[in-house]
């Protein structure tokens, strides 16, 4: 058995079955052994921030890691911004990059790169195999380090030679750590503080955002008037009818310093203290105010829904089913687009069990609160700012749920970072409804010259306007094999929406906004 067998059936061992892959000369070995192992199944991303951006939409779906397949450093480089995106929700990943053979390596051919300084800078765990015979092992402790909770990047470099030599040997899986339960003594004095009944705020962020968090989060608030939030962004979070709505903390940092203010105790569940999304003149970096007092209930590797529960019945709280204030049926907008009206519709016809993807900036930051009251779902946002994470998080996160209707909310911009993850789903034949904001603008970035203080000018005017070309989105969907239909009013797209909704199968929606 040669290097490369021994490590695709060591991932196998650990439970890793998918693959996203963009492959070269010296992954050749590698894929030579997917064709020969039955039982992992390998997706084609027609650019590495697609391979990164699937993998992170399948863990967070799949709670597994799934392997990607890059090439070189230059690849694994073209991958960077979604795996740390990847980094920033928490989602297991184990990375494998082929490099040149090691003998080849002192020739410096053009492909050389510091592959080792590249993985580092997103990577929890990096290594890069030296022979054969260890690779297996090396595979091991790889999707060892990703499943070390809270979810890790781990990224096996792999030279072309120790993929070809023979002498592999496939090795077990390793255990891991999991999420580890929180002390009863921290959460006793945690519940001494909110019985205090002085103003509190639970920010929540990781597992605490599941439907049992949530159940748990919202027992505590109505033991002792505590405030739920969200950290922003989220990861992954259960919503909908019959779920507590928490909001999350604005991104705007005023927003953000007034939904905080009058805090006496701040308690972080899985979650960091709230953070300015960017530093502005004469505003603060930390969003909550300063004499609060800040307390741990537990570290995102920690079990943050035990915590919840163990806190609620500290605090005596019933162990009843979330107590819901009567939410008003969703009313679907007319006329031309504004999130607001936006999310009306949004919250009326988004499916039962979907899971939603939000990568859509100005447009998809106000709909959020508003679609509370949609049918229950998941959802999914960009986590680390690194746009572009929408459709590949879509498509990776369908790939994980066949069962499940995904919906993508993308704006035009970011979607022109990755829109080649439109051709693997429709090579894949996914069930997503790509809902693209085309603005035609970086319209936010406008706000954010202003907020900084700065002029507009006719070089950030250059800069923002996305309007010469135009882009055709459903002819760039098209081009790809997905069909689409552009609209221009809420009442259009409801129509488009609900149809799109009511097959399977990808297809886009252009939202001229
Ligand atoms: C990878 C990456 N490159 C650049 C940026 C900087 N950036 C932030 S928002 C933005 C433009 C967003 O425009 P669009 O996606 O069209 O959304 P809109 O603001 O129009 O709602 C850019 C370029 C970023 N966040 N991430």
């Amino acid at each position: 058995m040669n290097g490369a067998e021994s490590l695709v059936r060591t991932l196998l061992a650990c439970g890793i079955e998918t693959c996203f892959a963009n492959p070269g000369t010296s992954e050749m070995h590698f894929v030579a052994a997917l064709d020969k192992i039955e039982g992992i199944r390998c997706i084609l991303g027609m650019a590495e921030t697609v391979v990164t951006g699937c993998a992170d939409g399948y863990a967070r779906m799949a709670g597994k890691p799934a392997a990607t397949l890059l090439h070189c450093g230059p690849g694994l480089a073209n991958g960077l911004a979604n795996m740390h995106n990847a980094r920033r929700a928490h989602s297991p990943m184990v990375n494998i990059v082929g490099d040149h053979a090691t003998f080849h390596r002192p020739f410096d051919a053009p492909l050389t790169a510091d592959t080792e300084g590249l993985a580092r800078a997103v990577s929890h765990w990096v290594r890069t195999s030296s022979s054969s015979a260890t690779v297996g092992a090396d595979g091991a402790a790889a999707a060892q380090a990703a499943r070390t909770a809270p979810g890790r990047i781990a990224t096996l470099i792999l030279p072309a030679d120790v993929s070809w030599n023979e002498g592999g040997a496939v090795a077990q899986p390793l255990p891991f750590s999991a999420y580890g339960k929180v002390a009863p003594e921290s959460v006793r004095a945690i519940a001494q503080a909110l019985q205090t009944g002085e103003p509190a705020v639970l920010i929540l962020s990781g597992r605490a955002l599941s439907e049992a968090g949530l159940t748990a989060a919202n027992r505590i608030a109505h033991a002792c008037g505590a405030t739920l939030r969200a950290s922003n962004p989220v990861a992954r979070m259960a919503r909908g009818r019959g779920r507590p709505p928490v909001n999350r903390v604005p991104y705007v940092v005023d927003g953000a310093v007034r939904m905080l203010a009058g805090t006496k105790h701040l308690i972080l569940v899985g979650a960091k203290p709230p953070t300015a999304f960017f530093a502005y003149p004469g505003k603060p970096s930390l969003t909550a105010p300063p004499d609060a007092a800040v307390y741990v209930l537990a570290e995102p590797h920690q079990d943050e829904v035990d915590a919840l529960e163990q806190l609620a019945d500290a605090l005596g709280a019933p162990r009843t089913a979330p107590i819901l204030e009567d939410e008003a049926e969703p009313q679907p907008g007319r006329g031309k687009f504004t999130p607001e009206a936006f999310a009306g519709t949004l919250a009326a016809y988004l499916p039962g069990n979907c899971i939603v993807v939000e990568d859509a900036v100005t447009s998809g930051r106000p709909l959020f609160a508003p679609t509370y009251n949609a049918a229950p779902h998941d959802w999914l946002q960009i986590t680390g700012g690194a746009i572009g994470h929408g459709f590949p998080c879509a498509t990776g996160a369908a790939f994980a749920c066949r069962d499940r209707k995904v919906v993508c909310l993308e704006a035009d911009g970011a979607g022109m970072f990755s829109l080649q993850a439109l051709w693997t789903q429709a090579r894949e034949g996914l069930d997503v409804v790509n809902v693209v904001f085309a603005n035609r603008s970086y319209r936010i970035l406008r706000g954010e010259l202003l907020a900084v203080g700065a002029k507009p000018g006719p070089a950030s005017n250059e800069l923002f306007d996305l309007s010469r070309p135009e882009l055709d989105w459903v002819k760039l969907a098209g081009g790809m094999g997905v069909e689409a239909k552009r609209v221009e009013t809420l009442e259009g797209f409801a129509d488009v929406f609900k149809a799109a909704c009511a097959r399977r199968g990808p297809f886009l929606i252009e939202f001229r906004i």
